[in-house]
């Protein structure tokens, strides 16, 4: 083995004065993240033996990135996004907080602001082929009772895999609205089943992710933040049973609680009953809310999204 530099005393200097340590002023906790994120990059160089050619690559990779406004796939394709889920429910078990619907990552592509509806709401305005869903369910808390005047932030792809504001062609907010649940704590929706979306194949985030043999296709889903004064918002999803991708996403985002039984109605009569020409969707999910209390991790998570 070759004899590392880390522990030379003029690195250890450099790495000192490079976090701020010499310095009396600044955020101690940043500057101990700091020393440990610079450390691990040059541990990194080291280990691998990456050559200056290499690194710089690596550094414009990165700026890429940014400049395609990647951060939010490369991110989730990393399974950080995950990882920081897996923490916030490690810490909700260690206060004492269990059962509910899981959480599940949030992803880049909310948008704030849908049309707000009262109980029930068609998503989709643009025209499009594909099959009709019709999706409902109740809002509850942690013992089963209805919660009346919950907000069901919702949000999905289209037939195509493309999600409204990202994509010029649809209109704003096709296919994502805020339903208010009635007094029974029901939402329901009309909409069209989603497809799975795929990272874009000419950008940053593929690149990596084809340089390390992976795919960057997640299955069929839809998202959720599910709030009400006094509860835990909910961040979520629910994943398309039957897709390819269902237990290979690139975006690590499955959980088994968030698989609902879909059905696929072909009887004349049911699509008639609906007004419909074509065979249709259902699902039914519920979600369930713990209530707010103290000494718990922060259930908002703060996050710049695109406007
Ligand atoms: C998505 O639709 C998504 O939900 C995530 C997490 C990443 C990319 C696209
Ligand atoms: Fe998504």
């Amino acid at each position: 083995m070759k004899e590392t530099l880390l522990h030379t005393a003029p690195v250890k200097a450099l790495i000192n004065k490079v976090a701020g340590f010499e310095s009396s002023d600044g955020d101690p906790r940043l500057k101990k993240i700091i020393e440990r994120v610079v450390t691990d990059v040059m541990r990194t160089i080291e280990d691998f033996d990456v050559t200056p050619t290499e690194f710089w690559a690596a550094a414009s990779y990165l700026e890429k990135v940014g400049q395609s406004h990647e951060m939010g796939l490369l991110i989730p394709g990393l399974g950080i996004e995950h990882f920081l889920d897996l923490r916030m429910d490690q810490e909700e078990r260690a206060a004492g907080l269990t059962g509910g619907t899981p959480r599940t990552i949030e992803g880049p592509l909310y948008i704030e602001g849908a049309p707000l509806a009262q109980g029930e709401a068609r998503l989709d305005q643009d025209p499009e082929t594909g099959e009709v869903l019709f999706m409902e369910g109740v809002v509850k808390d942690a013992a089963g009772r209805p919660v009346a005047g919950a907000i069901v932030d919702v949000w999905h792809a289209n037939t195509a895999g493309w999600y409204s504001h990202f994509d010029p062609t649809q209109t704003p907010f096709n296919l994502r609205r805020r339903i208010e649940t009635d007094a029974a704590g029901r939402y329901k929706f009309r909409s069209m089943l989603p497809a799975g979306y795929g990272v874009p194949p000419d950008g940053p985030t593929n690149e990596l992710l084809a340089a390390i043999g992976r795919h960057g296709k997640r299955p069929a889903h839809i998202h959720f933040f599910v709030s009400a004064p006094g509860y835990r918002k909910l961040t979520t999803q629910i994943n398309i049973d039957g897709d390819e991708y269902l237990h290979d996403d690139f975006a690590f985002a499955t959980r088994d609680e968030l698989i609902p039984a879909i059905t696929h109605h072909t009887d004349p009569a049911d699509i008639n009953a609906r007004g419909l020409n074509e065979p249709f969707a259902t699902i039914t999910f519920d979600f369930t809310l713990h209530k707010e209390a103290a000494d718990l991790p922060a259930a908002v998570v703060e996050r710049a999204h695109a406007a």
